[in-house]
């Protein structure tokens, strides 16, 4: 609860004071600027007691000149900062009220008047901490003569013979300083100079870049696509007499996005999937070769984002790329990220896709806040375009959306006359991005359809959110009724792991609605919605323990279902983003990955259905209704450059163990493509049936499986397990095995011990089978504590809710 007892803290105003010395010589610089990186968020800044600057915007960064203000020796800083609430009321005082959602159950504030994280002030996964502060680097810079501020090497283009790269360096001339000029030289990953250029400089923004060519360029490549080279730019600002005044170091990654939206020129747009129609394609090329998007959106990832190291970027960007995703978005209620998060993406071939800081509400159009957007805008631009990983500029999230049709907005668009964020996203964002960054591509919103015409959030067009299932429609088969050209969210919540449970709740608050699991589930009625979709498929159970076991299972069900769906309908379908890798704090909410950093089951499965090479079965044609399936079909994904070869069995069978029915086909799918495999109608059976599809020599964890019945009207057999626990260098391994189908094991250790890791879950076994679980962690665990009730799980014994395993 102490967020609760924290709240007053963004109602007050606050000081932050520091002494500092500064060494005589250095005052003979021709400039001396005190750097700010981020000031969160509305600031006074003092220098020995004369004011320097002011700010009021989160997202950019700051310089000021002290020059005549800085004394040798002795030197106090103050940075005053106003409540960021009293600002944002006062600015909705001056510009009007507007319609804004997001914060969830918190008490709700005008996140949407003042230009710093929205999700600070709460949001429906997180908690409402306003916080106020030096939030990044500050430092002093002395200066003579001319600095570089950012340097832009925009690749404007590469194919296999050629890459050009645009070199934009925008800096400052101190004073009288003439004959400065710009040398770029740009070498191999392997050391090797590949271009070489020098030029005279102006230092304004806008002036005409080096251009550097690179021949036989080595190309950058999202993961799964080819390798990820980065040349290095070295960018040296040089004086008349030779001597060097700056220098910028970069890593540049030679690689050519496109974002290709044209008209379908026959039903489907080359999907298998039948019953589609036409629209528009949407889907990113990147050197030529389109790409299909498997990832999640990205929150920040503490609700105190200073705290977010980065070895923490990078432990969590590794469990997204280890979940087999390719594309992370930064959502736009959250932060324009540090370099780190951005030059990890660039290492590891994960490709951005970057919102503006827009989420959920109308901005206002006119001062104080116009000014602050376009310089956010410019700021963060300039900033990050070099970073070969960010592939897309997205306007903002959901505000379109939200200006159609949710019924707060009612009366903003079209006929309303408050501005809310239209000209930002159709006219300045844009206008910021094609003078500043030529090397991507902007698009207006998450979702967008292409024009206003249509509904921002139409199948056919662009790209969509598709919260009804989980919001309203229940079954989260309904996914099957949706057939999105990029799906950017759609998501399932589950409570966190035990482990991370325990540090944050009492133990005899864990349960489905006490106090405090209440204030950690931030959606409005999440509570409520989390037992009506416990609901859908079982009777609920009474304990904790059997609730949190559904709703993991669920989540994890639910988004294999539609993220398997939505490759399914490739290349109609170009993405699957699921709402949301991770969390700020431990929350119930829609995430892969907890509050401390912990997988939840469903990230377990994102493993098996974001796999390059991945069979799966699903309808054989779109079902507009959703949950009634009249045909299923075998599909495999290929997303590998070499055929797929092999032999498929696909076979019916019904939980007692027999076997029904049995056919083999033989497989043989393009690169980069889907085959499909359709089933007769005879193929939809029973409750307790379900089909299971294999390919010889694909590890188990690759079969398929497709229950037809709901778990509340299966009888699956009791099982009798037999376990073998040994003890590896790496950890421990504990061998399951089982005399009859087995749904869903899982091995929930961290109930046991916090430091626990398990290298797998979610395991279905057939009779006789046998499943391998690696353990590691701080301790060692027993046989005992590792087969425990609660401990290893499965769906078997659901309904009864009594742990049976011997
Ligand atoms: C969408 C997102 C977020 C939100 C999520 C869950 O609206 O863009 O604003 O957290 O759904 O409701």
């Amino acid at each position: 609860m102490n967020e609760v007892s924290a709240r007053w803290v963004g109602a007050c105003d606050w000081e932050y004071r520091t002494t500092f010395q500064v060494d005589p010589e250095l005052l003979h610089e021709e400039r001396i600027d005190l750097v700010f990186e981020g000031l969160d968020t509305v600031a006074k800044v003092a220098l020995n007691g004369q004011m320097v600057g002011t700010a009021e915007n989160m997202h950019v960064r700051h310089r000021f000149d002290v020059r005549a203000v800085l004394v040798p020796g002795e030197n106090h800083l103050s940075v005053h900062f106003g409540s960021a609430i009293d600002h944002a009321r006062s600015v909705e005082r001056e510009v009007g009220a507007r319609p804004g959602v997001g914060s969830g159950t918190n008490p709700q504030l005008p996140h949407q008047m003042i230009r710093k994280m929205a999700c600070n002030f709460g949001w429906d996964w997180g908690p409402q901490l306003v916080t106020c502060g030096i939030w990044r680097p500050a430092r002093i810079e002395f200066w003579s003569a001319a600095r570089l501020h950012d340097v832009r090497p925009l690749v404007t283009q590469a194919d296999t013979q050629t890459a050009t790269v645009e070199v934009h360096a925008d800096g400052e001339i101190a004073a009288e300083a003439s004959g400065v000029s710009l040398r770029c030289v740009l070498a191999s990953p392997d050391g090797r100079v590949v271009a070489e250029r020098d030029d005279d400089w102006s230092g304004r923004p806008g002036g005409d870049p080096i251009v550097l060519t690179v021949d036989e360029p080595r190309r950058w490549w999202p993961i799964g696509y080819g390798d990820r080279p980065l040349y290095e730019l070295r960018v040296e600002l040089v004086a008349a007499d030779g001597r060097v005044l700056d220098v910028c170091e970069q890593k540049v990654g030679l690689r050519q996005v496109r974002l290709i939206t044209e008209p379908d020129t026959r039903d489907g747009g080359g999907s298998m999937v039948q019953g589609l129609t036409r629209g528009e394609s949407f889907h990113l090329e990147v050197n030529g070769q389109r790409v299909f998007c498997k990832g999640a959106n990205w929150i920040p990832d503490d609700c105190f984002p200073h705290r977010v190291t980065p070895q923490r970027y990078r432990q969590r960007i590794e469990q997204a790329v280890d979940a087999n995703m390719n594309m992370l978005r930064v959502w736009g209620g959250g932060i324009y990220e540090d370099h780190a998060f951005y030059e990890i993406c660039d290492e590891l071939g994960v490709m951005v896709w970057q919102d503006f800081g827009f989420a959920c509400a109308c901005y206002a159009e006119e001062e104080p806040l116009r000014s602050e957007v376009e310089a956010e805008a410019r700021d963060n631009v300039a900033r990050l375009s070099r970073h070969p990983s960010l592939v897309i500029w997205n306007g903002c999230n959901e505000n379109f959306w939200a200006a159609f049709d949710w019924p707060a907005f009612e009366g903003v668009y079209p006929n309303g006359e408050l501005t809310w964020g239209l000209g930002y996203y159709l006219d300045l964002l844009p206008r910021v991005v094609a003078e500043l960054d030529t090397s991507r591509p902007y698009w207006p919103g998450s979702p967008f359809s292409g024009n206003l015409d249509r509904h921002p959030n139409g199948n056919e067009y662009g790209n969509c959110h598709i919260w009804d299932v989980w919001n309203h429609d229940g079954d989260y088969r309904n996914y099957l009724g949706h057939f999105p050209r990029f799906a950017s969210e759609f998501g399932y919540m589950a409570p966190p792991n035990w482990a991370t449970l325990d540090r944050a709740i009492p133990k005899d608050q864990q349960h489905w609605s006490s106090e405090a699991m209440t204030l950690h589930n931030k959606q409005k009625d999440g509570i409520q919605r989390g037992l009506e979709r416990l609901a859908d498929s079982h009777d609920p159970p009474d304990r904790y323990e059997d609730q949190w076991f559904i709703a993991a299972i669920e989540q994890a069900r639910a988004i294999a279902l539609g993220c398997e769906w939505f490759r399914s309908l490739s290349p109609w379908c170009s993405g699957a983003l699921y709402w949301q890798l991770n969390d700020c704090w431990p929350v119930t909410s829609w995430s892969a990955i907890d509050g401390d950093g912990r997988p939840k089951l469903m990230w377990h499965a994102t493993q098996r259905f974001f796999r390059s090479r991945l069979l799966t079965l699903m309808p054989a044609r779109v079902t507009p209704s959703g949950v009634e399936v009249e045909r299923l079909a075998a599909y495999l994904h290929n997303d590998h450059a070499e055929r797929w070869r092999g032999r498929m069995q696909v076979s019916r069978m019904n939980v007692a163990g027999q076997l029904l029915d049995t056919k083999t086909f033989a497989v043989d799918v393009a690169p980069r493509g889907v085959q499909k495999w359709e089933l007769s109608e005879s193929w939809i059976g029973e409750a307790d049936e379900f089909l299971m599809a294999h390919i010889d020599g694909e590890p188990t964890d690759n079969r398929a499986w497709w229950f037809f019945g709901r778990d509340r009207d299966v009888e699956y057999p009791t099982p009798t397990l037999n376990y073998t626990l040994e003890e590896t260098d790496a950890g421990q391994r504990l061998t399951v095995a089982s005399d009859v189908l087995v749904r869903e094991l899982c091995l929930l250790a961290d109930r046991i011990e916090p430091s626990a890791r398990i290298d797998r879950q979610l395991v279905t076994l057939l009779p006789g089978e046998s499943t391998v679980f690696h353990v590691t962690g701080d301790r060692r665990l027993t046989l005992e504590q590792l087969t425990a009730p609660d401990v290893l799980r499965c769906v078997n014994g659901l309904q009864a809710m009594v742990p049976t395993p011997t």
